[in-house]
């Protein structure tokens, strides 16, 4: 439909203007729908954040089949566009490009690629990182642009090359490669707690294709340096999977230990949950169905 198909160029507008823009992190159809509604224009579906929700691991432990239902329940509560984190396309070019289709059909605006071998590991984690062949995941890149219907569907290849330690060098190279296979922008990733990493590399990449950072470890750079530097999206990656996980915890334990309900004064009202629910819609078209 229009409003879907319109979700790509929505997404393609933030990635391609010359403004930093952010977009924030969900991971169901309610902490979507609460995304939007705080005023973000867009929505990074984490696979750090909708793994963690259904308890497992970041490492392709949910398939992507079982994403593809998550994603399902934040397109419908939403109309901001949805970049998908893609991981490495849950193994070759065909079963990426594949994913690349359900997308379009779900109305996602766009998917992010990493250049690691399936299963993935997590960015942020301890343990060593192998990367993908070069030609592989370009080619990989290559394939998914092909297959897309929609122009405007977005596809973003991230980088990961400081985070398997290889340095700049090999993180332009490996870039430049994936622009030349058509990628609408690409993602580079640290896990530094400073801005260097990113910093040298975008002094050096010179605006050859909009660069989106995920600033997880650096978080104290402040967001201005990331604007001197013509960042195009900032993905404020993880956070409402993190709030949600500690007002769970002091809830629960609180529960737990008191044996009553009293005093409990940072929890949403059942009234909040209807609202964001639209139990209202329903009593709309109950009177006009029913
Ligand atoms: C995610 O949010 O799942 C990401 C970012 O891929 S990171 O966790 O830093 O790898
Ligand atoms: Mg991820």
């Amino acid at each position: 439909s229009l409003l879907f198909s319109k979700r790509t160029t929505k997404l393609k507008k933030l990635i391609q203007s010359k403004e930093l823009e952010f977009i924030m992190e969900a991971h169901n159809g309610l902490s979507a729908l609460i995304v939007q509604e705080a005023g973000f224009k867009g929505i990074w579906a984490s696979g750090l954040s909708m793994s963690a929700q259904l308890g497992v691991r970041d490492c392709n432990e949910a398939s992507w089949t079982q994403l593809l239902e998550v994603l399902e329940f934040m397109a419908e509560r939403t109309t901001i566009p949805i970049l998908m984190d893609g991981d490495t396309g849950f193994g070759n070019y065909n079963n990426a490009r594949r994913l690349v289709r359900k997308l379009e059909e779900r109305g996602i605006g766009g998917v992010c690629f990493e250049d690691k071998i399936f299963p993935k590991r997590n960015s942020l984690g301890e343990g060593a990182q192998e990367l993908a062949n070069v030609k592989e995941f370009q080619n990989k890149i290559k394939a998914c642009k092909d297959f897309q219907r929609d122009q405007d569907f977005q596809i973003v290849a991230r980088c990961e090359s400081f985070i398997a330690g290889w340095g700049l060098d090999n993180a332009l190279e490996r870039c430049e490669a994936y622009r030349n296979a058509g990628v609408d922008a690409v993602l580079i990733h640290s896990k530094k707690s400073d801005f260097t990493e990113i910093e040298s590399f975008l002094k050096s990449w010179n605006n050859r294709l909009p660069v989106v950072i995920v600033p997880t470890n650096y978080y104290t750079t402040p967001t201005e340096e990331f604007r001197k530097l013509n960042v195009s999206l900032a993905i404020w990656a993880n956070h409402n999977l993190r709030a949600s996980i500690k007002a769970m915890q002091e809830t629960s334990k609180q529960i737990f230990e008191r044996q009553n309900l009293n005093g409990l004064d940072n929890i949403a009202s059942v009234k909040e949950v209807f609202r964001l629910q639209n139990e209202k819609g329903l009593e709309q078209d109950d009177k006009k169905y029913l």
